[in-house]
Order: C-alpha cells, then structure tokens, then sequence
C-alpha cells in the first residue's frame, strides 16, 4: 500500500540531535535544539515547577477532561502574563484565549481559525528567516506564506530599512507573523523605537500582526519588557492574535504548554470568536493535556512561586548573557578574523554566529561541535566547562 511513500527529510534542528547522540567523543557538544542546560551542561526542572507539583500532589485533583479551551485559571493567568494586568481589552473581557498544545499548537490554532475567518487574505508574511516549523505550520493551516526582509547578512543585524519596505509594499490587511521578542533564529531584535515604527507601519497599512511569543522572560530576565512589542501594539489599539509557549521560560517542554489568544472589538464578539476556536479545536484533539497546564497555573496564581519563578528566569537569562560574553572575549583573544560584536549584541536562545556552511561542517567532523547548518547555535548549551574549547575549536575553523 505504501510503496509510493516517499521517505522525506528529517527535521533539520532536531536532527542535530540525532548527530550528536552518535559521536562518541567526550569534549562533544550540542548547540543545536534550543533547550536550557545548567551550568553542567544538564537538562534543568526549574525550583519553582517542582513546587508546583508538590502542591498539586497535596490538592490530589482529578483527572477529568478539561473544557475543549482549557484550564480557565491558567488560560486567564497566562493572558494576563502576556498583557499585562492593566491591559485594557483584557478587562473589558474582549481577548478570546484558549489553550494550546505549547506554541506549536497555538500557531496552528491560530493559522486555522485565520484561514477559516480572516475576511482580507489567506496569505501570511513571515520574516526572512524564521523559525523552520513556521512555514509548514501555515501550510498545512490552509494559508499561502510569504517573507519579508528582516535579517542582514552584512551586518549580522536587522534590516530595518528592507524590514520597513516591505511592510509598506505588502498588499493592505496582510497577515504578518512577528517573533515578540528573541527572535529564532537569529537572536536579533528591534528595539522599542524600531518596534513603534512598525506599529505605526502596521497601522497605516490595517496589516493584522500575529505574535509568536515564544521566550517571554528569556531575553532580557523580564516577563514585563520581554511583552514590550505586544503591549505597544495593543495600546496602539491593533487587534492582535498571539501565541505563547511555556515551553522555554518554565522549561516545560515535554508537558506542551501553551496559549492562544485574539483580541476582539467586544464580549460578544468575543464569545463568536470563542465558539469557533473550539469548532477548530475539537476535531484535531479533542481537549488539550491537564498537567502542565495546572503546573504553570499554580505558579502564576501564587506569590510566592511567582516571584521564585522570576528569578529562576532571570538566572536562565543571564547566564546566556555571560555566555555570551565569555564567547565573545575569548573569540577577540584568540585574535578570531571578523568582527564579533554582535555575539553580545543578540537576545535570548540563540546566536547566529555568521559561521559559513563550510565552517559548521569542519566544527562537526574535528571537533566534535554541532549546530545548525545556518550557524545558528544555542547559547544554553555553553557553559563554564565547554566555553574555552568551544571558543578556540571556533577560532581555528574560521582561521581555516
Ligand atoms: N515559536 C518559536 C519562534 C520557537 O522558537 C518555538 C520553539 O521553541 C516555538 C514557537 C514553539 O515551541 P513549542 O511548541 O515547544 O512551544
Ligand atoms: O528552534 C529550536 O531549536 C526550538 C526547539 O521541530 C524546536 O524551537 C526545534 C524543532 C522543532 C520543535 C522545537
């Protein structure tokens, strides 16, 4: 029956993975998949979730299945974590929310109910480039994608002139999809002034801005200036859809957390909005997963492992920025041809290095380094032990 299946390809970023479980080498290191290692190189389950889970053991709930939107105390929590307490729509009950599968799943929520419901366009604009699943995510949702400029290959920064041109070149009422904060994979940013000029592109052009926050608290240390972006385009009065995953700033992975949420005209717009997310929702699973949902709920709901989780990402965050500049010092030491800067200059996850294709491969075969074929590696998997070896194996690949 199968015999004209075509074998496709692995997934590029998760398929590093796979390379480097196969090296044998003991100074072997993984900077491919964005995931968060200690300063031992080692998976960590933050303080603030395995307190969660001692009071969830205690509280001994059920395991029955949850409304096909989710827990409402965590969707309501993480809403409010993402706008803000002050929010306006969120207070007039205008923002539709629902859980999701992690951030994965809240894109495909929402490229969904967009390909179903937005009235102008099925096409969505994505940045050039951005994170690999983005394009198949809104594919197989039913939109067209496209790009626009966003990375500069000269200055290993933003193109904000291209950025800009585009915006103004897209057909009005387009779709673009915008990383919140620490874009992946390139780790370069706007900055408040450069996103209050897109907002105001956005405006000119009724464009419809769907964020994808991915790493809220993980570039800067802070929940509330890592949301800059989305709470400057809602005071500004667009009407946004947003994805947010718990994945990286609770290190929930595997328990897939997520929410995805639209902001509305009024309650009663939002309760159309709200029955048609679950008309797309109960058809792919049904109703989503109980305990991640609880684990992060509890930490939002109570003060005190509120405030032990914010400083279980602070510490996350700045030891990428430490990271980063070691990595950056050791390369100006070690007399690295090129220009480095923006090692330091790049948020959250992820740097992309500038290293050529050629460059990643040697760094594989001798020694024992992997990363993404882009260049782009994770600043997590560096830490005290690697960060010399790592510096100077990367010195002599560009040296040749
Ligand atoms: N969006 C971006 C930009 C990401 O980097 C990721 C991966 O971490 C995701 C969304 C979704 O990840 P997850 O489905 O694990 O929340
Ligand atoms: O870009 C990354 O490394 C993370 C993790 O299919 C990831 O976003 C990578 C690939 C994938 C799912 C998650």
């Amino acid at each position: 029956i199968w015999s004209a299946v075509p074998a496709g390809p692995p997934d590029p970023i998760l398929g590093v993975t796979e390379a480097f479980k196969a090296d044998k080498d003991p100074r072997k290191i993984n900077l491919g998949v964005g995931a968060y290692r200690d300063e031992n190189g080692k998976p960590y389950v933050l303080n603030a979730v395995k307190k969660a889970e001692e009071i969830l053991v205690q509280q001994n709930p059920d395991k029955e299945y949850l409304p096909i939107t989710g827990l409402p105390e965590f969707t309501q929590a993480a809403a409010k974590l993402a706008y803000g307490a002050e929010s306006v729509p969120l207070n007039e009950s205008r923002v539709a929310v629902t859980q999701s599968i992690s951030g994965t799943g809240a894109l495909r929520i929402g490229g969904a109910f967009l390909g179903r419901f937005y009235p102008h366009t099925k096409t969505i604009y994505l940045p050039v480039p951005s994170w690999g699943n983005h394009t198949p995510i809104f594919r197989d949702s039913g939109l067209e994608v496209k790009g626009y400029r966003y990375f500069d290959k000269k200055t290993v920064g933003l193109d904000f002139a291209g950025l800009k041109e585009d915006l103004k070149n897209m057909p009005e009422k387009s779709i673009v999809l915008l990383h919140a904060c620490a874009h992946n994979p390139t780790g370069v940013d706007p900055t408040p002034e450069q996103w209050k000029e897109i907002s105001d592109i956005v405006k000119e052009k009724s464009l419809f801005p769907f964020f994808d926050m991915a790493y809220q608290g993980f570039a800067s240390g802070s929940t509330s200036r890592d949301a800059f972006a989305v709470r400057h385009f809602i005071s500004e009065g667009h009407q946004i859809a947003l994805s947010q995953s718990f994945a990286k700033n609770m290190g929930l992975y595997g328990e897939r957390v997520g929410a995805f949420s639209i902001i509305t005209a009024d309650p009663e717009e939002r309760a159309r909005v709200d029955s048609q997310l679950k008309i797309v929702i109960r058809p792919m699973y049904s109703n989503p997963p109980l305990h991640g949902a609880r684990i992060a709920s509890t930490i939002l709901r109570n003060d005190e492992l509120y405030g032990l989780w914010e400083s279980e990402v602070k510490h996350m965050a700045n030891r990428i920025i430490q990271m980063r500049d070691r990595l950056y010092a050791n390369l100006v030491d070690l007399k690295t041809p090129g220009e480095w800067s923006h090692i330091t200059k790049q948020i959250g996850m992820f740097s992309f290095t500038g290293l050529t294709q050629p460059q990643t491969k040697a760094l594989a075969e001798k020694a024992h380094i992997y990363m993404t074929a882009d260049g782009r590696i994770s600043m997590a998997g560096l830490n005290a032990k690697n960060i010399d070896y790592f510096s100077e194996s990367v010195s002599k690949a560009v040296k040749g």
